[in-house]
């Protein structure tokens, strides 16, 4: 880089869509037949076309994973659509680095940042354009889209962090998120 150089940045955000373009972005998908065993009613999921697209992911990890003290930065776009009665929504994680925190915050769209503690507590925060929320340490978090247009929101997390999906799978969150009389209602889990 030369001395006084004025540049252009390397990564943009699409404004349309608010997808992340330029170098090195990384762009991953998770459709229903990738989602098995992560909603409560398996009728009504199998009934789903396997190939439909749930939400995607692009991402920029600037350094190696693992690295302290660096940052990643990604947007999501969950697409609006439920499984039964629950929404569509992401896996969910705990950072397997458990000390480690992250933001997250509403772009487009209506949604319900679902959190649970290692006792297992569940709550939620409502996601709207311009909502922010910091997700901290040891809290397992995942988001659902309640509305009726795709759901986007930003995240930046440190680059340490890593993901602990395998007590997710495992154990799932002890609430799942419903539609019920036409509003979001958090209800406890059937154990798994
Ligand atoms: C990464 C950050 C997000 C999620 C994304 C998908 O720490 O929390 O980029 O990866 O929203 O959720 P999940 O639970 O499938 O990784
Ligand atoms: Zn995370």
């Amino acid at each position: 880089m030369l001395h006084n150089s004025i540049l252009e940045p390397s990564q943009s955000l699409n404004k349309e869509n608010w997808y992340l373009q330029g170098e090195g972005i990384i762009h991953s998908e998770k459709r229903i037949k990738n989602l098995k065993g992560i909603f409560d009613n398996d009728d009504a999921f199998n009934k789903l076309d396997p190939e439909m697209l749930v939400y995607n992911v692009q991402a920029h990890l600037p350094v190696k994973e693992g690295t302290p003290g660096g940052l990643f930065f990604g947007t999501t776009t969950i697409q609006p659509g439920k499984v039964g009665n629950e929404y569509f929504m992401t896996h969910g994680h705990f950072h397997a680095n458990g000390d480690r925190g992250e933001y997250y915050w509403g772009v487009q769209g209506e949604g319900m940042l679902i959190l649970m503690d290692v006792n297992r507590m569940t709550w939620a925060e409502r996601m709207f354009p311009g909502s922010l929320h910091y997700i901290n340490s040891n809290i397992a978090h995942r988001v659902a889209n309640t509305g009726t247009s795709p759901l986007i929101f930003g995240a930046c997390w440190v680059s340490d962090a890593g993901h602990d999906y395998e007590e997710i799978e495992q154990h799932g969150f002890s609430s799942r998120l419903i539609e019920q009389n036409k509003k979001p209602c958090l209800i406890d889990s059937k154990s798994k």
